[in-house]
C-alpha cells in the first residue's frame, strides 16, 4: 500500500497528513501539526521559513516511527509569497508576508502606468495588492539585483528538500504575471517590476515528480525515503482538486483563513464583467481554471477568537452564535480595514458604530455577526456568479475547516437558494494526495479521484429553508452598494 504525505501549510498552521487507499477508500490521518504565523522582523511581517522546513522533518520522523519506510510527498501552501535566492543557492532573507503593509497603494501606482484592463486581459487575475506583481514592484532593488532565483513558497520548500527547483503553474498564476494566451510568464509585466524570466525556475504542471529528499537531510533526521511530487502547490488549487463536485453546475467554497468561492472552468472568463467584479482565473490542475473571488473568510473569526485569549473552541463559539439572532448588522467583510487591523474586535465594533448599527459585544454576538455576514457575502457572490456565467449554480460544495460550521452552511443554502454539500474538511490535503495518486497511476484521473473522495468521506447536505429571511439578501445588497459608494 503506497503511503502518501500531504504537507499542507496555511497562514496559521501546517500539518503532515498521511493518505493510503484501502478497500476502495482513501484513509486520511493527521501525523503531525505545527504552528505558523508571521512576525515583525526588520520592519516587515515575515514568515519563518526555516522553522517550517524543520517542522516538516519532525513530522517525517513521526512517519518513520509509524513503521513507514517509503513515502511520496507533496507540498502545498498559501499563494503569492516568494523567497529570493542568491547565487550561492541560499535565501537572501526571510520571505515577507502578503499581509505586510508594504504593498498598500501599489496597485494604484503600478496601474497609473499600465491600465488595469491591459493587465487583466493578459492574466485574468484579480487585483489584490498582495499579488506577487505588486510585492515585486515594492521590493528592495538592491536585493533584487542580488537575486539569482525567485521561488514561490512551496517551490522553495521543495527545492530545499531535494535540491531541484521548479515553478509550479497553479501557484505561479497567482503572481498575476502569467500570460493566459501563451501559458508562460509575460515579459512586459516582468519588465515592469524589474525581473526577468530567467529568474524563475522553469514552469511545470501539477503532478510532476521533483526528486528525492537529499542525502544530507537523512544524516540530520531519521526519516523514511521520500520522493517529492510537485502537486497543485497552491493550497486553493489542491482544495478544489479535493472537492467532490459532480455535474456541471456546482460551485466550490474553500473555507479556511480565506474563503475562496467560485467554479471550475475549462476556458478562462476574463471579460469585462469578470474584470469589474474582480473575479480571478487562477490556473488549476489538469488544464482547468479556478474562477473565483477572494473573501476575507475565517481570518476574521480566527483573529477574534485569538483576541478572546483563545478561551473558547470554534465549536463553543458557534454554539454561542446560534443563541443570537442573525443579521443584526450588515458588515462588508471584504473591507480592506479587516486585512490586518491592530485589533479585530475593535475594528468590527468601530465599523458598526460608524455605520450606525448595533454593536456586537459578547463572543456570541461577534461570531453571529461574522458568520451571518459571511453567509450574506457568499449568497451575494453566488448571484453574481450566476450572472457572469449565464446559468444558475445549483449546488455549493463547501470544503475546508469552515465546512464544519452548520450555522453558516444552512444560512448560505437558504440565502442563496442552493443545495449545500459540506465536506470534506480536509479537501486541501486530499487534493494534494490525489494529484500524487494520479501521478503514480493509482487513480486514473480527476473524475475518478473525485468519485473516490465522495465515497471515502462523510458529506453533509443542506437544503434551502422556505420563507425564511424574506428580503434580507436584497437589503444587504443595497447596504453594500451604498457603503461602497461612500468609500469611493
Ligand atoms: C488561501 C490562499 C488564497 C490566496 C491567499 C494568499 O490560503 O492561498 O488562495 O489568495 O491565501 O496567498
Amino acid at each position: 500500500m503506497q503511503a502518501y504525505i500531504a504537507v499542507d501549510i496555511g497562514a496559521s498552521s501546517g500539518r503532515l497528513m498521511l493518505g493510503q487507499q484501502e478497500n476502495g477508500k482513501l484513509n486520511l490521518k493527521e501525523v503531525y501539526r505545527f504552528t505558523n504565523g508571521f512576525t515583525l522582523e526588520d520592519s516587515h511581517d515575515r514568515w519563518n521559513i526555516d522553522h517550517l522546513i524543520n517542522e516538516i522533518f519532525k513530522g517525517l520522523e513521526k512517519v518513520k516511527q509509524m513503521g513507514i519506510n517509503d513515502v511520496k510527498l507533496g507540498i502545498d501552501t498559501w499563494a503569492v509569497d516568494y523567497v529570493l535566492v542568491g547565487e550561492d543557492g541560499k535565501k537572501l532573507e526571510d520571505p515577507i508576508s502578503y499581509r505586510d503593509k508594504r504593498t498598500h497603494n501599489a496597485i494604484q501606482k503600478l496601474t497609473s502606468q499600465l491600465p488595469k484592463e491591459y493587465i487583466y486581459e493578459k492574466t485574468g487575475i484579480q487585483f489584490q495588492d498582495f499579488n506577487t506583481l505588486y510585492q515585486l514592484y515594492t521590493e528592495n532593488r538592491d536585493l533584487l539585483a542580488k537575486t539569482d532565483k525567485i521561488m514561490m513558497i512551496p517551490d522553495y520548500i521543495g527545492y530545499v528538500l531535494t535540491g531541484n527547483a521548479v515553478t509550479e503553474v497553479t501557484n505561479a498564476s497567482t503572481t498575476q504575471m502569467l500570460n493566459l494566451r501563451v501559458g508562460l510568464f509575460d515579459k512586459d509585466l516582468l519588465a515592469e517590476v524589474n525581473v526577468s524570466e530567467e529568474q524563475f525556475p522553469h514552469l511545470v504542471e501539477s503532478g510532476t515528480v521533483l526528486g528525492n529528499v537529499s542525502y544530507h537531510w537523512h544524516k540530520q533526521y531519521d526519516i523514511p525515503n521520500v520522493e517529492v511530487v510537485t502537486v497543485a502547490t497552491h493550497d486553493t488549487a489542491s482544495a478544489v482538486v479535493g472537492t467532490p463536485g459532480s455535474g456541471d453546475r456546482w460551485a466550490f467554497l474553500s473555507s479556511g483563513t480565506w474563503s475562496l468561492l467560485g467554479t471550475e472552468l475549462n476556458v478562462p472568463e476574463n471579460g469585462l464583467q469578470a474584470f469589474h467584479e474582480n473575479y480571478t482565473n487562477e490556473w488549476g490542475a489538469y488544464g482547468t481554471y479556478r474562477f473565483l473571488k477572494n473573501i476575507m473568510g475565517l481570518w476574521i473569526a480566527q483573529s477574534v477568537r485569538h483576541e478572546l485569549d483563545d478561551k473558547y473552541s470554534f465549536n463553543e463559539l458557534a454554539d454561542m452564535a446560534e443563541q443570537v439572532k442573525p443579521f443584526e448588522q450588515f458588515i462588508d467583510i471584504n473591507d480592506e480595514r479587516f486585512v490586518n487591523p491592530n485589533n479585530m474586535i475593535n475594528e468590527l465594533q468601530n465599523y458598526c458604530k460608524e455605520t450606525h448599527q448595533k454593536v456586537p459585544e459578547t463572543p456570541g454576538e461577534l461570531f453571529q455577526a461574522i458568520y451571518s455576514n459571511l453567509s450574506l457575502f457568499y449568497a451575494n457572490e453566488l448571484s453574481k456568479l450566476d450572472e457572469i456565467l449565464g446559468y444558475h449554480i445549483d449546488t455549493l460544495n463547501i470544503v475546508g475547516g469552515g465546512s464544519h460550521v452548520d450555522l453558516m452552511n444552512q444560512l448560505t443554502s437558504t440565502l442563496a437558494n442552493v443545495d449545500v454539500i459540506a465536506g470534506p474538511g480536509e479537501a486541501t490535503a486530499i487534493g494534494n494526495i490525489m494529484v500524487q495518486m494520479i501521478a503514480s497511476d493509482e487513480v486514473e484521473n480527476i473524475h475518478a479521484g473525485r468519485r473516490l473522495i465522495a465515497k471515502s468521506f462523510d458529506l453533509k447536505k443542506y437544503h434551502p429553508e422556505t420563507n425564511k429571511y424574506g428580503d434580507t439578501l436584497s437589503e444587504y445588497q443595497n447596504f453594500i452598494e451604498n457603503h461602497v459608494k461612500e468609500m469611493v
